[in-house]
């Protein structure tokens, strides 16, 4: 049997929206992640991350932040890949920087699957949702106190980012990323290409030219509110579940991939198992052999059943 190292980051603090803090747990106890991963001969080996109830939610975040680095940092030491599954997307804070503490300087390419950008700070959000923020901190653009919640030296290079699918943001994180040339292919482009397919392989073709191992954060806002209407900040007009999964099957079998993240899952305001559903199915392809890959019919048949 194999053994999956699985990381739970149960905190909403980054959302400011009850929910995503439940939803590791309610993945890890479902009857079809359970299914899933026992027909493929899978152990998961879950490590709950949760975040402190009372205190400053900045201190909190920090805290959270640090535990989960120290939790990938173990996990891509021993050479073995991982899952972290949120949780709301900040928590790309504590596990990207573990990866990167963990690997040569410089090494970790980035493919950020979101409807949103995440390229606020302190000073440009008037929300001050961290769940905004997580890339400019990892890129080490964020302001004082941004920078001090992030709480880590290890820096993303620009050169090795690539942003895929964001179709909702704002004009201060657009100037951002253009200061730091990063490779956008957003929702236009990818309709323009007819393939997110196409479109992945050429990111990670384009990320992997400057570093030796890659990771994907995926935020499930960028996917079609029809496939995961259960996210905190739901846009329409994204992705379809189905293309997701496709495209993920092929650079998940690439052998420099260092680990998934999949953020923002709110079972709260899930709409009959949808999301979750959805969710399961991308864990198969992140996990699985070509056999999940290959046939998405899991989900259908109990969407149909
Ligand atoms: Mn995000």
């Amino acid at each position: 049997m194999r053994r999956l190292s699985t990381i739970g980051v149960a905190s909403g603090l980054g959302a400011n929206i009850d929910g995503s803090e439940h939803g590791p747990a309610v993945l890890m106890r479902s009857d079809r992640f359970r299914q899933l991963l026992h027909g493929q001969g899978v152990e998961p080996l879950w490590t709950l991350v949760h975040s402190e109830t009372e205190g400053d939610r900045f201190r909190i975040l920090k805290r959270l932040f640090h535990r989960t680095a120290l939790q990938t940092h173990r996990i891509v030491s021993s050479g073995n890949q991982f899952l972290a599954v949120g949780g709301d997307h900040s928590m790309a804070m504590g596990v990207w920087q573990g990866v990167m503490s963990a690997l040569k300087p410089k090494s970790l390419g980035l493919l950020w699957i979101d409807a949103h950008l995440d390229l606020h700070t302190m000073e440009t959000s008037l929300s001050c949702n961290v769940h905004g923020m997580p890339l400019s901190a990892l890129l080490g653009q964020g302001d004082d106190l941004l920078q001090d919640i992030y709480g880590s030296e290890q820096y993303l290079d620009p050169a090795t980012v690539a942003l895929i699918g964001g179709h909702s943001y704002e004009p201060d994180e657009i100037g951002l990323a253009r200061r730091m040339a990063l490779a956008t292919f957003d929702m236009p482009t990818i309709k323009k290409s007819g393939s997110l397919n196409k479109v992945m392989q050429r990111a990670l073709r384009l990320v992997a030219e400057s570093s030796d191992r890659f990771g994907i954060s995926i935020d499930l806002d960028v996917l079609d509110t029809r496939d995961a209407p259960g996210v905190n900040t739901p846009e329409k007009g994204g992705i379809r579940w189905q293309e997701l999964q496709q495209a993920l099957s092929l650079v998940c079998a690439d052998s420099r991939l260092v680990g998934v993240e999949i953020a923002e899952f709110n079972p709260m305001l899930d709409k009959a198992g949808k999301t979750q559903q959805v969710i399961a199915g991308l864990i198969g392809v992140v996990y699985g052999d070509s056999g999940i890959a290959d046939s998405p019919g899991f989900i259908q048949a109990r969407e149909t059943g």
